[in-house]
């Protein structure tokens, strides 16, 4: 059950071959995936070489294998985590019964809903990061972004499985539409904002990563969780890909904050941009604009859908069976900070509508590790400086704090003391010209764009001069 069967055309370890309908559906499926990988996927790198590492089993040993792919002959595919005998469902009003491995008619609509939103976000992120390679600091990075973006294309795989294996017509109508939308498209963009935001630069693109993607570690550790075993199973091992995703983010932004430093300390001076870097007032408002989108990514502090999900045992908490309560919550609390006019509070709110809320904590205090480390970065080089997380509702769009103006420091402010100082807190026109003109590509096996310092370790044990990509083959 752990290998993979790469023989058959789409590797899996589900038994394709043992479901025929199933397989042709996935078989038809497939090239309308290709094309829009060749249409929508990285530009300009289609033909080219890169050391990618690829799933070959799904149990904890020697599940990679590395190897020099062209992104198209990626074997994109179904992998699930090994099954957990006798699982049952861990929470809301099933607790206690057996796991399904088919969904209950009652839940269909929501949990198609579910799939569809996350599968959604797979492709997004491929079509904000296509352009980047144009622009890679070095082949280190390259590499990195390409192996992003191929796991990427499979967790839309993973998805795009469940719904034709689940869902019938409906399942199949979903799989074509999540080839058809197009983030940041007027028209048919993708499902959550910041999904249709822009990606301009390597510097959104490590934000992305550190701050996006781990709402992503939040939201597949959640369905993880889930009653319906295929969809847990199918998160599991996402999870394992997502955290190099992360890894890509934290080690990205230290790498920008340690060259920022070592140019303050070389040049005696806070004006790093004269030296070719990345100035830490511009990595703070990068920052708070990747946090804050992020933030929204969880919906609303108090979502009747958030405790319906939880209730009908859809979706959990993040390590929902490591928790000593009753895991049905219904007469439970929790606090929750929201607005009573222009002031900021917290609350005790029910809590099944506040589990969206709980997630984003969750994933604050996440956040906020990573941030203490880039930090360690900053005095190590005896500067006295530092990032910070902005507060939770500053520039959000969607809950408590989407209708009022929110300092980074959790004052709520007048949209005249907003105009005057959105330049201090978000990036401005200048800063997005900046960092622009910095990307200049850095394409010599060892050699590093002057804005980031060179990472700590190569991958799958390779040097920092390792040929990681070879855009010139
Ligand atoms: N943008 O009840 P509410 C990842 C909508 S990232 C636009 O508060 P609910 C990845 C909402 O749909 C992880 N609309 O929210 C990372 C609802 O609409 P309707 C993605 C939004 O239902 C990097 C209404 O507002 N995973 O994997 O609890 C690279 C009321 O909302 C937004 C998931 O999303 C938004 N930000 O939804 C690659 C997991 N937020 O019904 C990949 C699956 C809310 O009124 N999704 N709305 O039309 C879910 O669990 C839930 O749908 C949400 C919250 C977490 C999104």
């Amino acid at each position: 059950m752990a290998g993979i069967d790469y023989a058959s055309k789409i590797p899996n370890n589900v038994d394709l071959a043992g479901n025929r309908r199933l397989q042709r559906a996935l078989e038809d499926w497939q090239p309308k995936f290709l094309a829009w990988w060749h249409d929508m996927g990285p530009d300009g790198f289609q033909a080219k070489e890169t050391y990618l590492r690829t799933a070959t089993s799904v149990d904890a040993q020697g599940w990679a294998q590395f190897g020099y792919t062209k992104m198209p002959d990626y074997r994109w595919g179904i992998f699930l985590a090994e099954p957990e005998p006798g699982r049952l469902v861990n929470f809301g009003d099933d607790k206690g019964q057996p796991a399904w491995q088919d969904i209950p008619g009652e839940h269909r609509a929501t949990l198609r809903r579910l799939i569809v939103t996350q599968g959604d976000t797979e492709p997004a992120s491929v079509e904000q990061q296509r352009h980047l390679g144009a622009t890679c600091p070095s082949l280190y990075d390259l590499r990195n972004l390409f192996q992003v973006n191929v796991e990427e294309g499979r967790h839309l795989w993973a998805m795009v499985y469940l719904l034709q294996a689940h869902f019938g017509r409906d399942g199949r109508e979903e799989a074509e539409q999540l080839l058809q939308r197009r983030s940041g498209d007027r028209d048919k963009p993708r499902i959550l904002g910041a999904f249709n935001e822009r990606t301009p630069d390597w510097l959104a693109y490590f934000m992305f990563c550190y701050f996006t993607d781990r709402d992503g570690k939040y939201q597949l550790a959640s369905l993880a969780e889930s009653a319906f075993d295929p969809l847990a199973r199918t998160c599991r091992f996402m999870l394992t890909e997502e955290a190099h995703h992360m890894f890509i983010g934290e080690t990205g932004v230290g790498r920008v904050v340690q060259r920022a430093c070592e140019i303050m300390r070389e040049h005696k001076t806070d004006d790093v941009r004269r030296h070719g870097g990345i100035d830490l007032p511009t990595l703070q408002r990068y920052l708070n604009f990747h946090y804050s989108v992020s933030l929204d990514l969880f919906g609303s502090e108090i979502s009747t859908n958030a405790a319906n999900f939880y209730t009908a045992g859809l979706k959990g908490r993040f390590e929902e069976t490591k928790k000593a309560d009753d895991h049905q919550l219904k007469s439970a609390t929790y606090a929750v900070i929201s607005r009573d006019g222009e002031r900021i509070v917290t609350r005790e709110a029910p809590a099944l509508p506040s589990l969206n809320e709980r997630l984003r904590d969750d994933y604050i205090a996440d956040c906020d590790r990573g941030v203490q480390r880039w930090n360690q970065v900053i005095r190590k080089h005896g500067i006295d400086a530092e990032l910070t997380l902005p507060h939770r509702g500053f520039h959000r769009a969607i809950g408590a704090f989407s209708d009022v103006r929110v300092s980074p420091d959790g004052r709520v402010v007048g949209q005249s003391e907003w105009d005057a100082r959105k330049g201090e807190w978000l990036p401005t026109p200048e800063d997005l010209a900046y960092v622009a003109s910095v990307m200049t590509p850095v394409v010599e096996p060892g050699q590093f764009a002057s804005w980031i310092a060179p990472p700590a370790r190569g991958i799958n044990g390779q040097p920092a001069d390792f040929e990681y990509a070879r855009p010139r083959s």
